[in-house]
């Protein structure tokens, strides 16, 4: 009997731990800054087609507009109401999307900005996503409605209203970050409206969240929210499904609050996870990959149930948030692609990859200058839609890291992979280094500045394979390398330094 009450609260509280992907798929996209027309469309022809899980949008609710700097992405972390209309699109375009990326079994993740409303420098009009009026001075957003006592700032106790100390955890969650007019959690009515915003949306079909700011929001508040959420929606969803959860919290040690306090609520933001792999391709520190043969817990990250693992994001590929500049993003295309496959390789947590759009970078003095520049978009401020290029890239300034082939060929290893152990490992004390994926996949990383060639027991049946890093398989050849597993499960690996993408890898799938 205490088994089975053991075993009920054990599965209560891992529910909103699930992506519930579909169909065994591992992955999920941020497509950062996507209009909602296009991700319905790139569900459709690309993400369902090559095995992405999911798909992690921009806030879809009613944002503040800020014309100086020019129309910045960070606008949309700065709500007016919860309103369906947003830079990304209009409510009718978002629940398109919602079903279209449900119909072919990929699911959609919400980013939604609960903790606050815009910056109270925000002045008073309607200058706003949907046109709403507002009057930030006075804290009043009459389309929710929020007024006066539904803010946070009686609470706060620093000079300036702000957050001034992260080792002050009253302060963290009590006080505006950076300005941001914070929601007192804490009402009854503002749970309600937060939990109303993101019911609808749950009814609509998203299958979960990314909640941003957790950090700056108490546990219990976060939990009577979460409680009073519905159980997705049973069109494309089993019955009793709870939303997914990802959790917001940068610890990277050493503040009054840990992620360990959102453990038990959902997933959480590993953000150790980017920033030492980053350090670790970059041979920065005196690390090397050789020594990631423990990568995972033993590395003290969090428990890889509670983990959501990306190698950027949309805050530090451009210095805002946490991790600096061992970050690797599309600007290190080399490092970047090594860096998501080893981690797609890798069966610690559960995996983001991120798919940014261009800016023109201007680093002075280690800050980007144009660190606020928001998406491709016309003179008028609306963004550009996604051109598709005839080698499938994407034109108009989006990087589309996601097809990248490397990254896309490696988010179905990941697939292919999945509950596989991780076996086989081989390194020669630098950065070199292979594993496998139980019998069904395999990995071999060069970043050394010198060749590897090694003969190397890939736990494979034997056969040839081809090595989706340098091509794939297309019909019955190879477009990229070839591999010839031996009927001992041993094969020779030859890479140089030199090498555009110096790895390779194989999986049960690419076999000829
Ligand atoms: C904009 C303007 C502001 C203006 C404000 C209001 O830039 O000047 O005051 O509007 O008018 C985004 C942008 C912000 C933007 C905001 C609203 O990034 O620039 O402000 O939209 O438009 C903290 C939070 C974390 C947050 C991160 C950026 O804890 O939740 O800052 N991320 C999310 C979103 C983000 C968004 C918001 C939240 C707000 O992903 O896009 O902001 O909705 C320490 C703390 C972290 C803290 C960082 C940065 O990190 O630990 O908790 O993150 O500082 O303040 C080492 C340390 C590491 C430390 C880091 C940086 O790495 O180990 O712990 O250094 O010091």
């Amino acid at each position: 009997m205490k088994l089975v009450i053991l075993l009920a609260l054990f599965g209560v509280s891992l529910a909103q731990h699930n992506p519930h992907t579909k169909q065994g798929r591992t992955a999920i996209v941020h497509l950062f800054e996507w209009r909602w027309a296009d991700i319905a469309a790139e569900c459709e022809r690309f993400l369902a087609p090559n095995g992405f899980g999911g798909v992690q949008i921009s806030p879809p609710n009613e944002h503040i507009i800020i014309n100086n700097p020019w129309k910045p992405w960070w606008q949309r972390y700065q709500p007016i109401g919860y309103n369906l209309c947003s830079r990304s699109g209009n409510e009718d375009e978002l629940r398109d999307m919602i079903t279209r990326c449900n119909n072919v079994g990929v699911n959609i993740y919400v980013d939604a900005v609960i903790n606050h409303m815009c910056g109270s420098g925000g002045g008073v009009g309607s200058h706003s996503s949907c046109g709403s009026w507002f009057n930030a001075n006075n804290k009043d957003f009459p389309t929710v409605p929020f007024s006066q006592s539904d803010f946070n700032d009686h609470k706060c106790r620093t000079g300036s209203g702000n957050i001034e100390n992260y080792g002050d955890a009253n302060q963290v969650r009590d006080c505006r970050l950076v300005s941001l007019l914070d929601l007192a959690l804490e009402k009854d009515y503002v749970r309600g409206k937060v939990a109303d915003f993101m019911n609808k949306l749950i009814d609509m079909g998203v299958a979960g969240f990314r909640v941003d700011a957790v950090k700056h929001m108490w546990p219990g508040d976060l939990s009577a929210i979460y409680g009073s959420l519905h159980n997705l929606n049973t069109k494309w969803f089993s019955g009793g499904s709870k939303p997914f959860i990802v959790q917001e919290v940068i610890d990277l040690g050493g503040e009054a609050i840990s992620s360990r306090e959102y453990f038990n609520l959902g997933r959480v933001t590993e953000f150790k996870y980017g920033a030492k792999l980053g350090t670790i391709f970059r041979k920065w520190d005196g690390e090397k990959l050789s020594y990631t043969k423990s990568w995972g817990e033993g590395w003290g990250f969090m428990p890889n149930g509670n983990a959501l693992v990306f190698v950027d994001n949309h805050d530090n590929q451009r210095g805002h948030g946490a991790g600096g500049a061992a970050i690797v993003t599309f600007w290190d295309p080399k490092l970047h692609k090594m860096a998501v496959s080893y981690m797609l390789a890798h069966p610690y947590g559960v995996t983001r990859v991120m798919s940014s759009f261009r800016w023109n970078r201007n680093i002075v003095n280690g800050k980007d200058q144009n660190d606020w520049m928001g998406p491709p978009s016309h003179g008028d401020g609306s963004t550009k839609p996604v051109p598709i290029n005839a080698d499938q890239t994407c034109g108009d300034g989006w990087v589309c890291e996601h097809r990248w082939r490397q990254i896309k060929n490696m988010v179905i290893f990941r697939n292919v992979v999945n509950g596989q152990p991780h076996s086989n490992w081989w390194d020669n004390q630098s950065n070199q280094v292979a594993f496998g994926r139980g019998n069904r996949g395999f990995i071999v990383f060069n970043n050394d500045d010198w060749s590897l060639e090694v003969t190397l027991n890939t736990g494979m049946p034997g056969g040839t394979y081809c090595d989706v890093i340098s091509g794939q398989k297309e019909g019955s050849r190879c477009t990229g390398k070839q591999i010839n597993v031996g009927g001992d499960g041993r094969a020779h690996f030859k890479i140089s330094n030199r090498d555009e993408d110096p790895y390779v890898a194989i999986h049960a799938d690419s076999k000829l």
